[in-house]
């Protein structure tokens, strides 16, 4: 009991000083991805989702939905009045898409790495965008651009019962 106690101790005192092998360690995190209309139009959801898995991410929560123009303008609040805010809007709302909360340590900066560039033509060779997508708005699927994105996204489509 004692020493079990003693054990205890010792790992808190390492998760309050930072050290210790939890020192290295990142936070986990949850971004947003989202799975886009063309992908879902031409039938490779499946392999994106399994590229997803395999990069390590963890999928909290999923689902398929066609969003309607408010829920697609109120995601992209932000981009309100940009040039190609109309066009973005048309197409997330073209046909359904699949919303996924994904978590990993470092999730967001990770899943933004494996997504890519906005602009396909710019992406990565490997990454998401560079492989799936078509056009700098057509490009294949979503990632949150920060921590704090990352959360109000989530809670965008998913209820905090789903996201644990
Ligand atoms: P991100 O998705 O890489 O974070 P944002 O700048 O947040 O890029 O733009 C949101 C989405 O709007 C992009 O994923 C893309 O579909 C579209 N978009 C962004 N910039 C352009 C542009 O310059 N022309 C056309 N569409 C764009
Ligand atoms: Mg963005």
């Amino acid at each position: 009991m004692q020493r079990i106690g003693g054990l205890r101790r010792l790992c808190n005192k390492n998760r309050e000083t930072g050290h210790g092998r939890s020192e290295k360690r990142m936070a986990r995190q949850q971004t947003l991805a989202m799975i886009k209309p063309d992908i879902l139009q031409s039938k490779r959801q499946g392999a994106l989702l399994q590229r997803i898995l395999d990069e390590g991410f963890e999928v909290l929560a999923m689902k398929q939905l066609h969003l309607s123009q408010e829920q697609a303008s109120g995601f992209y609040a932000e981009h309100q009045g940009k040039p190609f805010f109309e066009n973005l809007c048309r197409f997330m709302t073209s046909g359904p898409l699949i919303v996924l909360a994904l978590e990993r340590e470092d999730a967001v900066r990770q899943w933004r790495e494996v997504l890519g560039k906005t602009d396909p033509q710019e992406a990565a060779p490997g990454t998401i965008r560079q492989l799936f997508g078509s056009t700098v708005t057509i490009n294949a699927a979503h990632g949150s651009d920060s921590v704090e994105n990352g959360q109000r996204e989530c809670h965008y489509f998913f209820s905090d019962l789903e996201l644990r």
